[in-house]
């Protein structure tokens, strides 16, 4: 082969190359390919993220979390899964990213870093807890659950300002007397204190108001701050205890919140009053379509 045709050849070859390389960019274009499981499991969480689906139902964004022991790289890794009945007993629990590093780098949301939520499967026995971060990074908290039972904790806290509701199963073994979702009321007495719900029509997909008020024999309770609002609220769908994430008023007992679907809810008020004691009284929610 002569020197010129040799030459040729080679630049034919390299026309070849660029020209599969181009191919392929233009594949890799048209074709994003398939989206990792993490991604689509986000994506099926987030079927919220869309303002409206094929179905026409109307969502608002991150409406819904709760579901996932992993969301978003994030993973809460429980020291144990299984509690003693009627026992105290130390809870543990991390934070791990994809690479199964501790996170620390934890948001203050409502005034702590870390928030943690138990509740029996029947959404009984509501406990809002705050344990303690251990130099290594770990969190601990002394638990006490006094019923048998199904029970589903939630480590709710946020970081790099991206919230997140990590949540496992934690059983405690012996007789279950299950409990049936209480009718939805207006009004609960809890601690000789009568809380009242006062909202809008509570319908899926859109805002609603929940206003609280609360009186001691027909008159009004002054409501102390708690976590930087007048109260917390936690809201938990009846089936699979989504967890919802809900907005407080800073200086009234009221929320905003979006139930992403119809069905019932349960809703965990709790305030302080001006001794200093923290109250929780639990409604039922009906939300219509
Ligand atoms: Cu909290």
């Amino acid at each position: 082969m002569s020197v010129v045709s040799r030459l040729t050849a080679f630049g034919l070859l390299l026309a070849l190359v660029f020209a599969g390389a181009a191919f392929a960019g233009s594949r890799i274009d048209v074709h994003p390919g398939k989206p990792s499981i993490e991604q689509t499991a986000a994506r099926g969480m987030g079927a919220m993220d869309a303002d409206a689906n094929a179905h026409g139902e109307r969502m608002a964004p991150q409406a819904v979390r709760g579901l996932a022991v992993s969301d978003n790289g994030l993973t809460l890794e429980l020291e144990r899964r299984t509690a003693p009945q009627g026992k105290r007993f130390a809870l543990a629990f991390r934070i791990v990213d994809r690479r199964g590093a501790t996170v620390r780098d934890f948001d203050v949301e409502h005034t702590k870093r870390m928030h943690f939520i138990v509740v029996r499967r029947d959404m009984t026995g509501f406990q809002h807890l705050h344990p303690t971060e251990n130099a290594d990074g770990t969190w601990s908290l002394p638990v006490a659950l006094p019923d048998a039972g199904s029970y589903r904790v939630f480590a709710d806290f946020s970081v790099g300002e991206k919230p997140y509701t990590l949540a496992d199963d934690l059983t405690v073994d012996g007789d279950v007397r299950s409990q049936a979702l209480p009718a939805p009321a207006g009004a609960v007495v809890v601690d000789g204190l009568r809380v009242s719900l006062t909202e809008g029509a509570a319908v899926a997909g859109r805002e609603s108001e929940l206003a609280f008020t609360v009186t001691r024999a027909g008159k009004p309770v002054a409501i102390q701050s708690y976590l930087g609002a007048k109260g917390h609220l936690v809201a938990l769908r009846r089936g699979d205890l989504a967890f919802l994430h809900v907005h407080p008023d800073e200086h009234r007992l009221q929320f905003m919140a979006t139930f992403p679907t119809a069905g019932r809810y349960r809703l965990f008020l709790q305030f302080k009053t001006a001794d200093g004691r923290l109250h929780t009284a639990a409604f039922t929610q009906e939300v219509t379509r």
